[in-house]
């Protein structure tokens, strides 16, 4: 239990904070965007992974809380890199399946938008093919909804669910994301060339914008350049940054 403990008044505590992984433009090699990925720095056991504790608050009953912590902060970030004059940058942020069900979702994407002053084509939701799913009538209406709102929607982990193509052409989405597994699968066999290269042109068929995420080596990000993949993430591009490091790394590029 103790952790469980710990995980309740981890917000009040300050002990959760908030990486940025940057997207970039493959064409231009421009940053478009960041994906916010929460971390949790325990008082014994140090840095927690977010794999660990997600599925832990979702629990106990602290994913609300937690989840909306997370918008609001990847909001007020974003906009305040914008004042900086780091150029017109997104941001997308993990939702998990509990918190997307929550009645009350929407109202928290809509305060925390309005509390940033940030227009909402900045900001995208990441949802698992499994969120998505799990009750696809009222997925549908969410997602629907906050498209209204000018946010974007992305499916998470893309290829590594069961959305069948019939569903993925009722979804209203603005973006997939290749999970890391097929990008590392890319130039181990031909079959993992295909899929991803049928991935991609899929994308530009359903017109949703396609994101390659877990790129580790130039081959991998020259590859997908030739696949006309338009965006990619992932460690060879950059790692996870707290803003600190971002901020500097991004003034040391400029
Ligand atoms: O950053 P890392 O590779 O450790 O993330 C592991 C998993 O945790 C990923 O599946 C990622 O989507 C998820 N994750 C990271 N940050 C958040 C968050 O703020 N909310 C939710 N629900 N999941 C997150
Ligand atoms: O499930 P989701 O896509 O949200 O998970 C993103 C996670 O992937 C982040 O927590 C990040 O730490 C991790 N990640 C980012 N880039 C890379 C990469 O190039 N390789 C691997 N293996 N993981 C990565
Ligand atoms: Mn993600
Ligand atoms: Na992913």
């Amino acid at each position: 239990f103790e952790i469980e403990n710990h995980l309740r008044t981890a917000l009040q505590k300050k002990e959760l904070f908030l990486c940025y992984q940057p997207l970039v433009d493959l064409k231009t090699g421009r940053v478009t965007g960041n994906e916010a990925l929460l971390r949790w720095n325990h008082p014994h056991l140090g840095l927690v992974a977010p794999l660990e504790f997600i599925p832990l608050a979702e629990e106990i009953g602290v994913i609300e809380e937690i989840g909306a912590w997370v918008i609001q902060s990847a909001c007020l970030q974003t906009k305040d890199w914008q004042r900086k004059g780091f150029g017109s940058l997104g941001v997308s942020v993990n939702v998990s399946a509990r918190q997307f069900r929550e009645p009350g979702f929407l109202q928290v994407v809509i305060d925390a938008l309005k509390q940033a002053s940030l227009e909402p084509e900045y900001l995208t939701l990441e949802l698992t093919e499994s969120t998505m799913l799990q009750n696809i009538d009222h997925s549908i209406l969410t997602m629907k909804e906050l498209q209204k709102l000018g946010v974007k929607v992305s499916i998470d982990d893309f290829g590594t669910g069961y959305s069948s193509l019939s569903y993925l052409r009722s979804l209203p989405i603005n973006s997939l994301k290749i999970d890391k597994s097929f990008i590392s699968n890319l130039q181990t066999d031909s079959n993992g060339f295909s899929i991803v290269r049928a991935i991609i042109s899929m994308g530009r068929g359903l017109e949703v914008e396609v994101v390659a995420e877990g790129v580790e080596t130039q081959e991998q990000a020259e590859l997908l350049r030739e696949m006309s993949c338009q965006y990619a993430q992932g460690f060879f591009i950059q790692k996870p940054l707290q803003s600190s490091d971002y901020e500097k790394g991004a003034s040391e590029g400029q």
